[in-house]
């Protein structure tokens, strides 16, 4: 297994648009697992494959308490299944260290595909929503901070990108 590096707002790596996963092989098994292993390590409850710069619509999360509920989508899809929206206080792996409200569709209906190709559905609510909402985002190239006022966007930018060059 390996660690992956998680690329850092306002990388423009995370403004690609993944395209499907047509493959099914041991190839993606190797990165499913590296991408558990560079989410648990992180502490996200979610990582997609954009932020470590592998362009495939693929993402994995664990939202359990225990850590102990890894969940696999590839090619995931979702429709909103009523208006009611749910906020959150939203972080993301490749915005270290901002946290803000986000509100989004409470409860959505996922259509996807298991590691194995098979395919899926799922009804999500609360935190399990969101996070799936948010990975798949990163999928299409968009960040919580999107959602943002361009003020607090840049003011977190700005932030970031001074860090960056600290460690550059
Ligand atoms: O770890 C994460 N926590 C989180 C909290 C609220 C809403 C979304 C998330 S996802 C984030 C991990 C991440 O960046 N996934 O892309
Ligand atoms: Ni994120």
């Amino acid at each position: 297994m390996a660690i992956l590096q998680i690329l850092e707002f306002p990388d423009p790596r995370l403004r690609k648009i993944a395209p499907p996963v047509t493959v099914f092989d041991a190839k993606l098994e190797v990165l499913i697992n590296d991408m558990f292993e560079t989410m648990y390590e992180a502490e996200g409850i979610g990582l997609a494959a954009t932020q470590v710069n592998l362009h495939k619509r693929l993402l994995v999360l664990d939202t359990s308490e225990e850590k102990d509920s890894p969940q696999v989508f590839i090619n995931p899809t979702y429709a909103v299944i009523d208006e009611e929206l749910t906020e959150y206080d939203e972080g993301c792996l490749s915005v270290p260290g901002f946290y803000e409200t986000v509100a989004r569709p409470s409860s959505i209906k996922v259509t996807s595909f298991d590691k194995s190709g098979e395919p899926f559905e799922l009804v999500a609510e609360g935190i399990l929503s969101t996070c799936i909402q948010h990975e798949i985002d990163h999928l299409d190239g968009k960040l919580f901070v999107d959602y943002l006022s361009t003020l607090k966007r840049q003011r977190i930018r700005s932030k970031l990108e001074k860090e960056h060059k600290k460690s550059a």
